[in-house]
């Protein structure tokens, strides 16, 4: 029943900084999906027998993969596949699923916050065995079969029922379609004092929860509305559709605009307002009038953990993506707990988060999670806010103002330069580079640079060294510019310069977000030329 298939190898399967995102007709080609998967098993090894996890955020040509998937996993040797009903599993959740049934790992389908539907996004990610990304060791090895690859191996056999729950063969292998929402919600119990949320919201605490027609909508009906007691309706846009509404499932101010609104509408705005991406794995956070950074959401959550059963004991130690803020590094200074610099990704927190170094890590792409998965968890991050919330009893707006006080604040933004021309940003990031020798002691109008370097990880833990995760520009007085392409888009190239300032001032923690950094931001300009070189005059999305 096996048959092996003769295929040619596409050459443009490089897994990007999570996973492979191509659009949907790029998929579509003959063999595409198929080769990329079989370069997968192919730079596996020991899994004959083992189990896979396979799950995605719903999104258009979801369900075809996923039967491609199964049959490919069957003719490998896999002896069992863990599948999400409905071929949804949020990427928190495969992750946790991963741990939970020891499964060798786990196949992905999402491109997260990227739009769906027949001409835009897809992706493929692969996880290995403690729920995590797999490290760039795995994906240059995937891409490295990808460019040789000459057959595949599948199964000829008729689709299997996605949406009934239970255990069916496919050849020799089991495949089990299990709740794609019941392990993940009681983990969840496990960590948050959902008695004392209970209590908040019946207390008249009023919340808001987009998930913005993806994948999060069954977990946090299931969690927030039914497990906590939220009136029906907190949770909005709850039905995970292929094409998201026709909405980006970004969690961001552009993206979830009303949301944003709502939350600034004055004393009527409910108390609590949150969101999350296409895939589940990041989220927005807002109180009533104030918006939430995620770099200080990660300081803040950092700082509060202890609050939650979960994290009674404290945090071993904070790791925090390179572009985010410092305002971590502030909590772990004071807690005198270590704190990490890793490039963009989360496949970089795995190591730090399996040797008990760190137990929260977070990006400043409203990306926050901890020790209890190996992905990042928009949800977690909604559900430690509310049990900090239910045991302070303060307003977000307070606990916020209070965290800078007492730590001092870093007024963060992130602009994107978006689907620009690839040679033009190329050549943007090769002009800085070539100078980030001579940088040191420029002024640039009042501002003088004290270093400039392309950074460099080392990880603590297997020694790997990753190298050109970013130009980082630094000024005197702590403030900076960093500059790097993304490695998720999917046309052209998209240009993410993140300015931040530290400001321990608290007399002057009210200003404008934009404002305070309007000397970093023309600072950027002047040094990479970003008018001159991209033809534009204004970023496409500022967060
Ligand atoms: C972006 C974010 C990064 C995040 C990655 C995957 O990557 O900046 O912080 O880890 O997306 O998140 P890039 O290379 O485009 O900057 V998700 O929610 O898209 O899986
Ligand atoms: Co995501």
């Amino acid at each position: 029943m096996i048959s092996t298939v003769a295929t040619k190898p596409f050459g443009d399967q490089k897994p990007g900084t999570s996973g492979l995102r191509k659009k949907v007709p790029v998929f579509q080609q003959p063999n595409y999906a198929e080769n990329f998967i079989q370069s997968i098993f192919d730079s596996l090894e020991g899994f004959a027998g083992k189990t896979l996890v396979i799950g995605g955020d719903g999104r258009f040509y979801n369900r075809e993969v996923i039967q491609k998937a199964i049959r490919m996993a069957a003719a490998n040797g896999f002896g069992k596949v863990l599948v999400g009903q409905g071929g949804i599993l949020s990427t928190p959740a495969a992750s946790h699923v991963i741990r939970k049934y020891k499964a060798f790992g786990g196949i992905i389908l999402s491109a997260s916050h990227n739009p769906g539907g027949p001409t835009e996004d897809f992706g493929i990610k692969y996880n290995i065995g403690n729920g995590g990304p797999a490290p760039e060791k795995i994906t240059d090895a995937i891409f490295a079969r990808s460019k040789v690859i000459s057959a595949y191996k599948t199964v000829d056999t008729p689709g299997i029922d996605l949406d009934r729950i239970g255990a069916v063969e496919v050849g020799s292998m089991t495949v089990e379609v299990i709740d794609p929402v019941a392990d993940y919600a009681e983990l969840m119990e496990q960590l948050f004092d959902f008695s004392a949320i209970r209590n908040m919201f019946g207390l008249g605490f009023r919340m808001v929860f987009d998930a913005m027609s993806a994948v999060t909508g069954p977990y946090a009906k299931e969690i927030i509305e039914r497990r906590l007691g939220a009136p029906v309706g907190t949770v909005r846009n709850f039905t995970p559709l292929p094409d998201f509404g026709g909405h980006h499932p970004d969690p961001n101010l552009v993206h979830a605009k009303e949301l944003y609104d709502e939350m600034m509408s004055g004393t009527h705005a409910p108390d609590f307002g949150a969101a999350s991406d296409g895939d589940g794995d990041r989220n927005l956070v807002i109180g009533k009038g104030i918006f939430v950074t995620p770099s200080d959401s990660l300081a803040i959550l950092a700082a509060n953990a202890d609050l939650a059963p979960g994290y009674s004991k404290g945090i071993a130690g904070i790791a925090r993506s390179m572009p985010t803020s410092a305002a971590a590094d502030r909590v772990a200074e004071k807690r005198g707990i270590g704190i990490y610099e890793t490039p963009t990704g989360w496949k970089f927190f795995g190591n730090l988060l399996d040797a008990g170094k760190v137990t929260i890590c977070g990006e400043e792409s409203a990306g926050t999670g901890s020790n209890h998965v190996r992905e990042k968890d928009g949800l977690w991050a909604v559900l430690l806010w509310l049990n900090i919330l239910a045991v302070r009893g303060e307003s977000v707006k307070d606990i916020v103002t209070q965290h800078w006080a007492t730590y001092g604040r870093n007024y963060y933004s992130r602009h994107d330069y978006e689907a620009v021309d690839t040679d033009a940003a190329n050549g943007l990031m090769d002009a800085l580079r070539v100078r980030l020798e001579s940088l040191p002691g420029t002024k640039v109008g009042d501002l003088t640079v004290t270093e400039a370097d392309d950074f460099a990880y080392l990880d603590p833990v297997d020694q790997s060294i990753s190298r050109n995760q970013g130009i980082r520009i630094l000024f005197e007085g702590g403030s900076r510019v960093v500059f790097r392409l993304s490695g998720t888009g999917t046309s052209g190239a998209t240009l993410r310069v993140y300015i931040e300032r530290y400001e321990p001032d608290a007399n002057r923690h009210d200003l404008e977000t934009q404002s305070a950094l309007a000397d970093l931001i023309a600072a950027a300009e002047e040094l990479a030329g970003i008018g001159a070189r991209t033809g534009r005059d204004a970023p496409t999305v500022i967060t």
